[in-house]
């Protein structure tokens, strides 16, 4: 018996095999979640098929449709907070806040215009350039953000015209099978359809002849199987892969101020971010002075189980990710690092590692080449800008990056010398509905969020009216 259901053409499925999910927190099972058979995958692409046909016609449906879908989500924030938090760990504040991205995604493309572009209007023809929906389409997401990233894509995905099949992380399944449950009778019947199943169920969409596009965030590994399969017949991809986001602090920037906000943002969600901050280089002259601080932020984490009181940091999500993590510090401290704070697990059950500050690391050792992708941040210093920028950039990611500067000026003209899909000036990770986000190089194709993101659900549809009939000017 699962404790929630798929929801496949407006219906619970409770399917015949399950699976367990962990909470983080005590490394032990508390649930059961539906293991989708190939023939409920069958279904849940022929109710997106079915629903297509009307979906894609009634904008204003659709307008609606996404709003009150808003306002059932945020009425749910509470219980979907507490699941989300006992199966990803995050502080339940945090977990909750999440949900309301899921609201604040689906108003702010219910409210955008998609209007046809007029290429040409004259005498000899009205030329129209219409943007078109694709049909079904799957959205495969990972377990750091599971409501927020499925969001990113089910928003501009329906706005669109499309439907869609939600296949959420096998580790973090069960706050989206209940959205999709509470969903039921707010969208029309397999509009969006949830499933969740073991790892080889993350496959079966891309190769799945019904499904249109992948939208995928995930690891580059992952994401690369996903572009080979859906080149076989031509879907589209957006991939949201893996980052390895460096910071880097100018010789302007106030110590305290900086070491503030690389914290929080290399820390945020226990280090769980693909743009979280992996990588900071510090000018040496201002090197201790920023470690330091940095070390007085993670003196005050409080970590612990995400209902727990006053808890700022909770566990690392898996046994895989969390043995990732010890790996990598580990292999670190043996070859020569320092953790200046943290540098191992706390004792006792679940998967909670100490906030890592790492000093005495070299660019070629994993912890700094690799997606660490954890609360470990390794410092680097740096002696000429030129080299920390060639630094920054010597990295097959290419995902978020940020400049601390007492110059904001300066930071945005050194931002154009940094090979990312976005960079900030003194601050990191801020991500919201209008604003584009996608990587460079292995951290993706495509991007997310505002127009561009909706326009990734679609297809360019040219439409030539001659003016007069037998006008063939081509
Ligand atoms: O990711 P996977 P995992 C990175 C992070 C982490 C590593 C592994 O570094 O250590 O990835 O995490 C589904 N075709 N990120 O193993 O495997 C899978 O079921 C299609 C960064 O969890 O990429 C899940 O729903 N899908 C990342 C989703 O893909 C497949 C966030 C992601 O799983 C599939 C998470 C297949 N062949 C981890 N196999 C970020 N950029 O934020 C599995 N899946």
């Amino acid at each position: 018996m699962t404790d929630y259901s798929m929801t496949i053409a407006g219906k619970p499925v409770a399917g015949g095999a399950a699976f367990g999910v962990v909470n983080p927190a005590t490394g032990a099972e508390f649930a059961q979640a539906p293991d989708c058979s190939d023939a409920e995958l069958d279904a849940a692409v022929a109710a997106a098929a079915d629903a297509y046909r009307d979906w894609r016609r009634d904008d204003d449906l659709r307008r609606d449709a996404m709003r009150a879908a808003a306002r059932v989500l945020e009425s749910a924030a509470p219980e979907l907070g507490a699941i989300l938090t006992r199966e990803e760990g995050k502080p339940v504040g945090e977990a909750t806040t999440e949900i309301f991205g899921g609201p604040y995604w689906l108003d702010y493309y219910a409210g955008i215009e998609v209007t046809p572009e007029v290429i040409q209007d004259d005498a000899a023809a009205r030329v129209e350039l219409r943007r078109q929906p694709l049909g079904p389409v799957a959205a495969i997401t990972p377990w750091n953000f599971p409501v927020a990233l499925s969001f990113w894509k089910i928003a501009p995905a329906l706005r669109a015209g499309n439907t869609v099949v939600l296949k959420p992380s096998p580790y973090t399944p069960l706050t989206c099978l209940r959205i999709g449950e509470l969903l039921t009778g707010v969208l029309p019947p397999g509009v969006l359809n949830v499933i969740s199943g073991r790892d080889p169920l993350g496959a079966k969409p891309s190769a799945h002849p019904g499904i249109r596009k992948i939208s995928f965030t995930g690891s580059t590994a992952t994401g690369k199987k996903v572009a080979a399969t859906a080149a076989e017949d031509l879907k589209r991809v957006t991939l949201e892969l893996g980052g390895n986001d460096p910071a880097i602090v100018l010789d302007d920037a106030d110590p305290a101020s900086v070491a503030a906000g690389i914290f929080a943002s290399a820390m945020a969600n226990a280090g769980q971010v693909c743009v979280a901050i992996k990588r900071a280089y510090v000018p040496r002259g201002m090197f201790g002075d920023v470690v330091d601080a940095l070390a007085a932020h993670a003196s005050q984490a409080r970590l612990g189980d995400g209902f727990g009181e006053g808890v700022t940091m909770g566990p690392v999500n898996n046994a895989p990710q969390f043995a990732r993590v010890r790996g990598l510090v580990e292999a670190a401290l043996s070859a020569g690092a320092t953790a200046v704070t943290g540098g191992r697990p706390l004792d006792g059950p679940g998967y909670f590692y100490q906030p890592t500050i790492l000093t005495g690391v070299t660019d070629d050792m994993a912890v700094v080449a690799k997606e660490q992708f954890g609360p470990a941040l390794p410092v680097l210093p740096y002696d000429d800008l030129e080299e920390a920028v060639a630094r920054a950039n010597d990295s097959h990611f290419g995902l978020g990056s940020s400049i601390w500067t007492g110059d904001p000026q300066r930071g945005a003209r050194l931002a154009r010398e940094i090979q990312a899909g976005a960079t900030w000036i003194n601050s990191h990770l801020i991500l919201l509905p209008a604003q584009p986000f996608g990587g460079v190089k292995w951290s993706g194709i495509g991007v997310e969020n505002g127009l561009p993101g909706l326009h990734e659900f679609t297809d360019v549809h040219v439409i030539y009216q001659a003016r007069a009939a037998g006008d063939e000017r081509g």
